[in-house]
């Protein structure tokens, strides 16, 4: 009998519910939960495809030390031996964790008991550091606690949401599609979307502006300084309810207009537009994500905008209030342990004597953290210059994601002693690990997560974990016993876990500390497994509630009340003659950070399949860079190369690279190695929005593409790119000079066997080549090579590994680069649930399908996660306006 298991995605802070069901014979496919109140049933296609990223297939599965397989009892004994070392040689601020807003609150937990309370350390930080700090921050000055007030209800109420820094489309989908709907239902709510591209987030707002880089901040001074003026400011709730609107209004109210316009690079008409629609909708949700936290002014920005709703009495009311997008799945999980290193556990303070006293106390703890530790950026300084003797890596990939990556790759290379906890093998990161702890993944471990509305829903385990995998925080436990804390680390589940973080937040709170789900601090094993998704707070001795927080007034600050920020208005400025761009970064729709999950779906894979800038045609024209072109992109610190794609969508003056490509998928695309780690100088965030580049076409001698049924290895090409594709893998290449001897090159990457036979052809006059490996009726390798951009359709290539070539009409087919009579090529995936090309919509709108939802009924593209549906009505539109030329 097939088992149904309720579980919530790994990705996004959106947190959806998903059922995974496990066939007989191992299959597993997932569905959205219709019961989950964050996403009713809906999945985006990551969710979606889910299934296809949990086969082992590199998987990490057994510990290893120096690169040998080796036991657990040692890896543990040793991981104990080297960190207890470390302390009694050089004291606890010897060494350091670096965690995960993807652990499970349980994980995160018993991480940060361990270092604050037992190793004496507060050196634990997160790469919620690079996320969600300087919201953190901003929620602490401006509420004395890192509260977020709303629901994502408020988002279905309101007549206005402001998205600012946030792609929702594509970063947080369902809640995308969950506006959209409210919308379509009530087309009188407003939506304005402040980016300085133009998303496709885009495609459902009233108004587009296209801010200048960190200009947002001078924006939100200049809407206080409006409101202030206006009828809407509510003198009697400033009075009775906050600090600080005087100063605040002081330095807001020093922009004129024409500050304004220059800060903000936007048309005067477009900010009175603004400005007019936030001071008459009482009714209105600023949503915010790293374009306002990854920022070095991103906690004043964080603050800017919490003081136009306090200046309006805009907050904990239903359809009102500033709301920040948390993005990792669990990543206010970790908020709520502590797990940032200027944080203690339930939301206490590391500063705070009393708040100190208390956890120890309640851990009964011999050593406790007495200040708060170091920072991520300043954390990694510290392994650079020796300062840390021992790092543990758990859940992230910093050589890929942190700023200045090849300064941290180094860090990482030189500390003496570096443990890695991971689920995958091969890593940027794993490289470097002197030892290699297997963690069970997503589907394998229980535990618990917080999304972006303060919801806590159970993971659960569906699939036996793999190999000698373990849950993270059993490591962490072990290594605390081994460490001689046995008592404190003899945690017998994730239950058990649970119910001691529940039972902290409810210590001695009383209403004090917002973070209280003491109503499960004696929750067992039984009452776990059937637990429901809930919202905190939860005190002991309440049941479950729709909570918002400040609807009475009161805040977390000694005497209740909110503060206003008074905010600076100037604008960084990064760029300079010799590095003229300014460098944007951020996610694409189908893939996940680093790339090892996500990865792994040829279907995800298929949307974007390899690196890329966007920048502007304009732009590209002055630098002489065309579409498809490769560019070699530079700044101080390193240089990549990407593939070029043009797009008005990108403001003249800057690119965007996504984060995405590492050393696993591409020769040299990790984007942070030409940011500078400057921080936020509050919250230790760093500008991962902003930094100042040079491009210029990068002239490859010759180019290739390449589809095979196995992966290629040790690729030594000026460029490539690899991405899984429907029956094998895809390559994008490019080379200094064309190869000399193709099929010797074929034969040193790729595993082709001896009586593979070969068919090739190659063009003089054009310098083109081509070559293909068959095995039986099989396609093992096509390469295409040109001295331009290969121009062959990579769909109809992909779609040639599952195709029978018996002839050898078929085997000519391959080798001429095009579909033979009769068969059509799919073109470029739009619709990644579907696999639906853009060729296929292209056709089904020349057959007479003029909308989105007509499309949908043709070709079913866009009607399951909907994420690509402002990309069909771009095609549907683009093909309108050339049939009017
Ligand atoms: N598909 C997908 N979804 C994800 C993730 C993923 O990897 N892939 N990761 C998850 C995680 S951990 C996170 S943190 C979230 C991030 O979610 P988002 O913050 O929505 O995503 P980003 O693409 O990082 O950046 C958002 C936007 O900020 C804009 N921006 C840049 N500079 C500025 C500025 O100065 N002002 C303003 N107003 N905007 C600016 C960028 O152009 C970009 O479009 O996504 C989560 N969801
Ligand atoms: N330039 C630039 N840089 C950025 C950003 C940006 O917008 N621009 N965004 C920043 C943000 S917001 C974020 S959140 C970070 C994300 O950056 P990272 O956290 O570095 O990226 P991930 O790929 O999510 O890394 C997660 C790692 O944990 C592993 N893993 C998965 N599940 C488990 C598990 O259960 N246990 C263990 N032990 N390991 C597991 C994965 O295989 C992977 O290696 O990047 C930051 N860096
Ligand atoms: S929106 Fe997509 S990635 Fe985010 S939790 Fe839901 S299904 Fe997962
Ligand atoms: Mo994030």
């Amino acid at each position: 009998m097939p088992t149904e298991t309720r579980t919530t995605c790994p990705y996004c802070g959106v947190g959806c519910g998903v059922i995974a069901t496990a066939a007989d014979d191992g299959k597993v496919s997932i569905k959205g939960d219709p019961d989950h109140p964050a996403n009713f049933g809906r999945l985006c296609s990551k969710g979606t495809a889910l299934a296809e990223t949990i086969d082992l297939d590199g998987r990490l599965m057994t510990p290893e030390i120096a690169g040998r397989p080796a036991g657990w009892d040692a890896a543990l004994d040793l991981v104990a031996e080297k960190f207890s070392q470390a302390i009694a040689e050089h004291g606890p601020d010897s060494v350091a964790f670096y965690v995960s807003g993807q652990l499970l609150t349980e994980d995160y937990y018993v991480a940060n008991k361990l270092m604050k309370g037992f190793i004496g350390s507060a050196n634990i930080d997160t790469n919620s550091r690079l996320c969600m700090a300087s919201s953190v921050a901003g929620h602490r000055r401006g509420f004395g606690a890192d509260t977020v007030p709303g629901t994502y209800e408020d988002l279905e109420l309101a007549d206005l949401i402001v998205l600012t820094g946030s792609n929702l489309a594509w970063c947080h989908p369902v809640l995308y599609q969950r506006i959209a709907a409210a919308r379509a239902r009530r087309p009188t709510m407003k939506i304005v979307v402040i980016d300085p591209r133009r998303t496709m987030t885009c495609d459902i707002a009233d108004l587009h502006l296209a801010v200048r880089p960190d200009g947002d901040m001078a924006l939100f001074n200049g809407l206080l300084a409006h409101l202030a003026r206006s009828p809407v400011l509510d003198q009697n709730y400033i009075g009775a309810h906050t600090n600080g609107f005087v100063e605040a209004f002081a330095a807001a109210s020093s922009l004129s207009m024409a500050d304004l316009i220059e800060a903000t690079g936007l048309p005067a008409m477009q900010i009175r537009e603004f400005f007019a629609l936030f001071e008459r909708t009482e009714k209105t949700v600023t949503c915010y994500s790293q374009g306002v936290n990854q920022s070095s002014i991103g906690t004043d920005k964080v603050n800017a905008i919490i003081n136009c709703h306090l200046a309006t009495g805009r907050i904990g009311r239903p359809g009102m209030g500033p709301f920040s997008l948390t993005g990792q799945p669990n990543a206010m999980g970790g908020r709520e342990v502590g797990g940032l290193a200027n944080m203690l556990a339930a939301h206490m303070e590391i500063e705070n004597p009393d708040h100190r006293d208390r956890v120890r106390r309640f851990w009964n703890a011999p050593t406790m953290a007495e200040r708060p530790g170091l920072k991520a950026v300043e954390m990694f300084q510290a392994v650079a210059d020796g300062r840390i003797k021992a790092l543990w890596i758990m859940s992230t990939n910093p050589v890929v994601s942190m700023p200045d990556a090849d300064a941290v790759k180094a860090a990482i290379a030189a500390c003496p002693f570096v443990v890695v906890s991971d689920i995958v093998r091969d890593t940027d990161t794993t490289k470097l690990a002197h030892v290699l702890l297997p963690a069970t993944g997503w589907g394998e471990k229980d535990g618990t997560v917080t999304n972006s509305e303060r919801r806590i829903s159970r993971q659960r385990a569906f699939l036996p974990p793999p190999g000698d995998a373990r849950p993270d925080w059993w490591q962490l436990a072990e290594v605390g016993r081994r460490m001689g804390f046995a008592e404190a680390f003899a945690f017998a589940s994730p239950a058990a876990i649970f119910a001691e973080h529940a039972a902290l937040s409810g210590f001695e709170n009383d209403g004090v500390r917002d973070f209280d789900i003491g109503a499960y601090g004696d929750i067992d094993d039984p009452g776990f497994a059937t637990l429901k998704p809930f919202q905190w707070p939860q005190p002991a001795g309440t049941g479950p509630q729709e909570t918002r927080f400040f609807a009475d007034g009161r805040f977390y600050h000694v005497d209740g009340k909110a503060r206003f920020v008074a905010v600076d208005a100037d604008v960084p400025v990064r760029t300079s003659a010799d590095f003229p761009l300014a460098l944007n970064t951020g996610r694409v729709r189908d893939h996940w950070h680093s790339l090892t999950r996500t990865g792994k779906s040829a279907r995800l894979s298929s949307h974007l399949a390899e690196p890329f800038v966007e920048i502007h045609p304009d732009d590209a024209a002055n630098l002489g860079i065309s579409d498809a072109d490769l560019v070699r992109i530079e700044s101080p610190h390193g240089h990549i190369i990407v593939r070029a794609l043009l797009t008005a969508r990108q403001a003249r003056g800057g690119v965007f690279v996504p984060m995405h490509w590492t050393d696993e998928f591409s020769a040299r695309a990790r984007v942070d190695t030409l940011l500078p780690s400057i921080t936020d100088p509050v919250s230790g965030q760093p500008a991962s929005k902003h930094g100042a580049v040079a491009a210029r076409r990068f002239a490859a001698g010759a180019y290739g593409f390449a589809v095979s049924a196995v992966k290629p290895s040790g690729l030594d090409a000026t460029y490539w790119a690899l991405a899984r594709a429907e029956g094998g893998w895809r390559v994008e290449l490019a080379f200094d000079a064309p190869l000399s001897d193709i099929e010797a090159w074929c034969h040193t990457h790729f595993v082709l066997p001896d009586a593979a036979q070969s068919l090739g052809y190659s063009d003089r006059a054009s310098g083109e080549a081509r070559i293909a490996f068959f095995d039986g009726a099989a396609l093992l390798l096509a390469l295409f090579l040109a001295p331009d951009p290969v121009s062959v359709s990579r769909n109809w290539a992909i779609g040639q590994l599952s195709e029978p070539h018996a002839d050898s009409r078929t085997r000519f087919a391959v080798v001429a680069g095009r579909p033979g009579a009769g068969r059509s090529d799919p073109g470029a995936t739009v619709c990644s649930c579907f696999s639906v090309g853009v060729n296929q919509i292209v056709s089904a709108v020349r057959g007479g399908c003029g909308t989105v939802e007509a499309i949908g009924e043709t070709l079913y593209a866009g009607t399951n996660c909907g994420s690509c549906r402002a990309e069909i009505r771009g095609i549907i539109d683009g093909c309108q306006v050339a049939a009017a030329e």
